[in-house]
This record gives structure tokens, sequence and C-alpha cells, in this order.
């Protein structure tokens, strides 16, 4: 099990508001490699299979809508211990709960407009790559 990537979603909240490049440029400061890139924007049905873990959850179909509202930003990050050293990076899942200088204190609305995703386990890492990415569109740099 590769345990050196993860994946990331920069969620419509902060692309409206223009985070994309501060996000990023925070992702590479911290010593992640880009893998994969991607600007796109998720269908229902996309969004639903992301998140089918959350189904039945009260929050299920708010997070289906709000993470089709618009486009987003996909990559696939490389660096030791990425998953955790990701979430790390991002902070609590309610950005009222995040450390200082972490991407969602930084950069989310809410709990539930958080401004980034992060893979939660190295299993998670490579199917969420793989939902995002074909074979070819993953560099080896
Ligand atoms: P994380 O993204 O921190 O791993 P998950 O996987 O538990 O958090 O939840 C996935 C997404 O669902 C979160 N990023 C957030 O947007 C939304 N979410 C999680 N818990 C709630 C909640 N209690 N109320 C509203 N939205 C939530």
């Amino acid at each position: 099990m590769q345990s050196n990537i993860t994946l990331t979603m920069i969620k419509p909240d902060a692309v409206k508001n223009n985070y994309i490049g501060a996000i990023l440029q925070k992702i590479t400061s911290a010593g992640f490699k880009i893998k994969a890139l991607k600007f796109t924007q998720l269908t229902t049905d996309d969004a639903e299979r992301f998140y089918a873990i959350h189904k039945g959850k009260p929050f299920f179909e708010d997070l289906v809508s709000f993470m089709t509202s618009g486009p987003i930003v996909a990559a696939v990050l490389e660096k030791e211990n990425a998953v955790k050293d990701f979430r790390n990076l991002i902070g609590s899942t309610n950005p009222e709960d995040a450390d200082e200088g972490t991407i969602r204190k930084l950069y989310a609305e809410s709990l539930s407009r958080n401004s980034v995703h992060g893979s939660d386990s190295d299993e998670n890492a490579l199917i969420e790559s793989r939902f995002h990415f074909s074979e070819r569109e993953i560099y080896n740099y």
C-alpha cells in the first residue's frame, strides 16, 4: 500500500473566494509535490459516489448539493506521511476548531463549506485519486 500520496479537493467555496492560488502555495510550501491537478465540476452522481460513506447522514444532501454548486480543483499530492501531514495542514473539519495557520482556519467559510478535502487513509487516498484521475494523468517525476 502506497503511504506517500493523498487526494485533495479545493472546494467550491474556496474556488469562488479566489483562494486556489493561496491554497496551492500553502500546499507546495509545506513540502507536498503535485502529481496530478485538475479544474473540474462534480455531477450529482460523482458527488454521491465520492461521499458514499456519508450516505444517510443528516448533512449528506447538503454536502452533495454544495460540492456540485461550482467548480473544484482536484489534486494528487506526494509527501512522506502524506495523509497525516496533509490533515494537519488543513486542520479540523470545523474551521472554528482548526489550529491557527491551517488552511481551513485561514480560508474555510464554515463546517459544511470548509474549503478543502483531504483523504482520511492511505487506502482512500488511492481510491479517491483513481476516482478523479486516470493512470496517465498521475505523474512520477
Ligand atoms: P473531513 O473532510 O474533515 O475528513 P468528513 O469526511 O467527516 O470530514 O466529512 C466530509 C465533509 O462533510 C466535510 N469536509 C464537511 O464538508 C461535511 N461535514 C462533515 N460533518 C458535517 C456536519 N456535522 N455538518 C455539516 N457538514 C459536515
